[in-house]
């Protein structure tokens, strides 16, 4: 059973898929597998710390065999989609291993995700059950499961990490004990292995247009993307990495994040929280060797660091990526942590560029790096789709061993997403310099990204749009001194109506992080020669009144 047989799914070509493996970038083995022979290489040595809590390789295959037979038990198998909300630690692993073990499809949610979110996830999927803690940061998860599971025509089960697991609900942390007899079930497991191009995982998209998308991938192709990346940021047995960013993103878990440093043999470290009175301790008690960051944590850092005495030089690489990051913070980052800078500019749909560490110092400060594969295609274009002269700005799009030929079971977006021969338009105004690495210079997609943290404009509008006294909205990026840009709402009201800030921010049920922190009201809003909303123009207006309104003494 080797072929993808998820109808959700867009397989590459055969040929295509026939050359990938006979490069040796697919190994034809699912990610179950790989974890054993990780376990089998690694056995004693410590594969996670997670607060006290320290697993070792082997401890964390036998955890996860035992769990993926308990999900058998409980009606869950091969090709079955679940929600998973669960804090990065040695649980959020020990399931995703169960599941890969088994072919269970987990879809990767945010903690910050609320019922509309894990509501639509589970929907487009056609999920069977979502996992959440019992509560997380004084909020009741298990509750927002109850929710979700219960409305609609949904039937789903809820498991539930934590001492405070409610009836109906199914209790997670018994069924990750150790099993007695790991060999059989290890054997009766292998037997129920999925095929390796099957669907291993379903990440969210930064968001083209509209909702988010559910981006699949497979066994073969996100062992590559973590393989690969591991190799070309120096990952080794020696390698310790901090989780600082949410570990349902493709950075943190798998370019080359967790995965990267587990097949490389090293040791993957879990902060609760990237604030660097949390972090800097931890570097420097678990000899910390490597993280990722986005360029908005990375200042927080820098500028702690010039005040904290903690001793982080064992921290050799500091990779920065998920937006943009300005090429005079960029000199500053190396010099405050004591560390090699490297730039990652990826994205949930595949393609991975990274500056490399050897790369002059020009390189490393002003370009987002470059792919890495031999056989990652890129190309830039023109709004008409012609390719650009040489460092000339345009629309990145790509192909390759590792990038998605389409969203899952999205075939409306994937007609515009992706050319009819299979390209993803990424919807990012790049260059290329002359060294032969991306510039990241813009965008054309309908994003907001909030410290590297992706928000659909249409899904802003969607929700404002629906309170009564509000006739048009759009939203739009504006600059933000912290995390890059924020929120900010365009509306114009219906006669008579009036809105506030604190009335557009009362909405719950939506994550925090898309909730407007800017409303402008106008009388209308400017219009493209087709008649949709000129949101560059509209930039343009918010600014100005911005300006004039600094102008104004206190
Ligand atoms: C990463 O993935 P996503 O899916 O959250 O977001 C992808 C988008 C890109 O299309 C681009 O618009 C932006 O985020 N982006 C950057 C960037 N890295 C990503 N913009 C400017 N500079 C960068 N270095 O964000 C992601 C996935 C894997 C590794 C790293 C980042």
């Amino acid at each position: 059973m080797d072929t993808p047989t998820d109808p959700g799914m867009v397989p590459w070509p055969a040929d295509q898929a026939a050359r990938y493996t006979a490069a040796g970038h697919w190994r034809g083995r699912p990610l179950g597998h790989w974890m054993w022979t990780w376990a089998r290489r690694r056995g004693p040595h410590t594969a996670v710390v997670d607060g006290d809590r320290r697993i070792s390789y082997l401890e964390l295959a036998r955890r996860a065999d035992a769990l993926a037979d308990h999900l058998l038990d409980h009606g869950l198998g091969n090709g079955d989609k679940i929600v998973v909300q669960l804090p990065g630690g040695w649980k959020y692993l020990t399931l995703f291993f169960a599941c890969q073990r088994i072919g269970v499809v987990p879809v990767l949610a945010l903690m910050a995700h609320r019922e509309r979110e894990l509501a639509y996830f589970a929907d487009l999927a056609g999920a069977k059950a979502l996992v959440v803690p019992d509560e997380f940061n004084d909020f009741d998860h298990q509750e927002l499961a109850a929710d979700v599971a219960r409305d609609g025509d949904r039937s789903l089960q809820v498991f539930v990490t934590g001492p405070g697991c409610r009836d109906g609900h199914v209790a997670l942390d018994p069924l990750m004990e150790m099993p007695d007899d790991g060999e059989g079930l290890r054997g009766k497991l292998n037997a129920l292995a999925p095929g390796s191009r099957q669907l291993a995982l379903l990440l969210l998209s930064g968001g083209t247009t509209g909702m988010s998308k559910l981006v699949p991938r497979t066994h073969d192709d996100y062992e590559y993307n973590a393989r690969r990346s591991a190799e070309v940021s120096g990952f080794g047995p020696g390698t310790v990495y901090l989780v600082v960013l949410p570990a349902a993103h493709n950075f943190p878990l798998g370019s080359p994040g967790i995965l990267g440093t587990l097949l490389s043999g090293g040791r993957v470290v879990f902060a609760p929280s990237p604030r660097p009175e949390v972090a800097f301790p931890l570097i420097e008690r678990e000899r910390v060797t490597v993280t990722s960051l986005v360029p908005s944590i990375a200042q927080r850092w820098v500028e702690a660091a010039a005040v904290e005495s903690y001793d982080l030089s064992c921290l050799h690489v500091v990779q920065v990526g998920g937006s943009v990051l300005a090429p005079e913070f960029a000199a500053r980052v190396g010099a405050a942590l004591g560390c090699t800078l490297q730039q990652v500019y990826g994205m949930a749909e595949g393609l991975l560029n990274y500056t490399r560490l050897d790369d002059p110092e020009s390189v490393v400060l002003r370009t987002q790096g470059r792919p890495i594969s031999p056989d990652d295609e890129v190309r830039i274009v023109d709004e008409f789709r012609r390719p650009v002269p040489p460092g000339t700005p345009g629309e990145l799009q790509a192909r390759g061993p590792y990038t998605i030929r389409g969203y899952y079971a999205a075939p409306e977006s994937n007609a515009v997403t992706f050319t009819s021969d299979g390209w993803y338009r990424s919807g990012d105004i790049v260059r290329m310099h002359p060294t032969g690495n991306l510039v990241v210079e813009g965008r054309i997609k309908d994003v907001i990204n909030r410290g590297g943290e992706k928000i659909s404009a249409t899904e802003v509008e969607a929700v404002v749009k629906a309170l009564p006294q509000v006739a048009q909205a759009a939203a739009i990026p504006v600059p933000d001194p912290v995390l890059g840009e924020r929120i900010c709402v365009c509306v114009v009201l219906r006669p008579g109506g009036d809105l506030t800030l604190d009335e557009l921010r009362r909405e719950d049920g939506v994550a925090k992080y898309k909730i407007p922190e800017q409303l402008e009201i106008f009388t209308d809003l400017p219009l493209t020669p087709v008649g949709k909303v000129d949101k560059k123009e509209l930039c343009i207006l918010v600014e100005r009144r911005r300006g004039s309104r600094q102008e104004i003494p206190p």
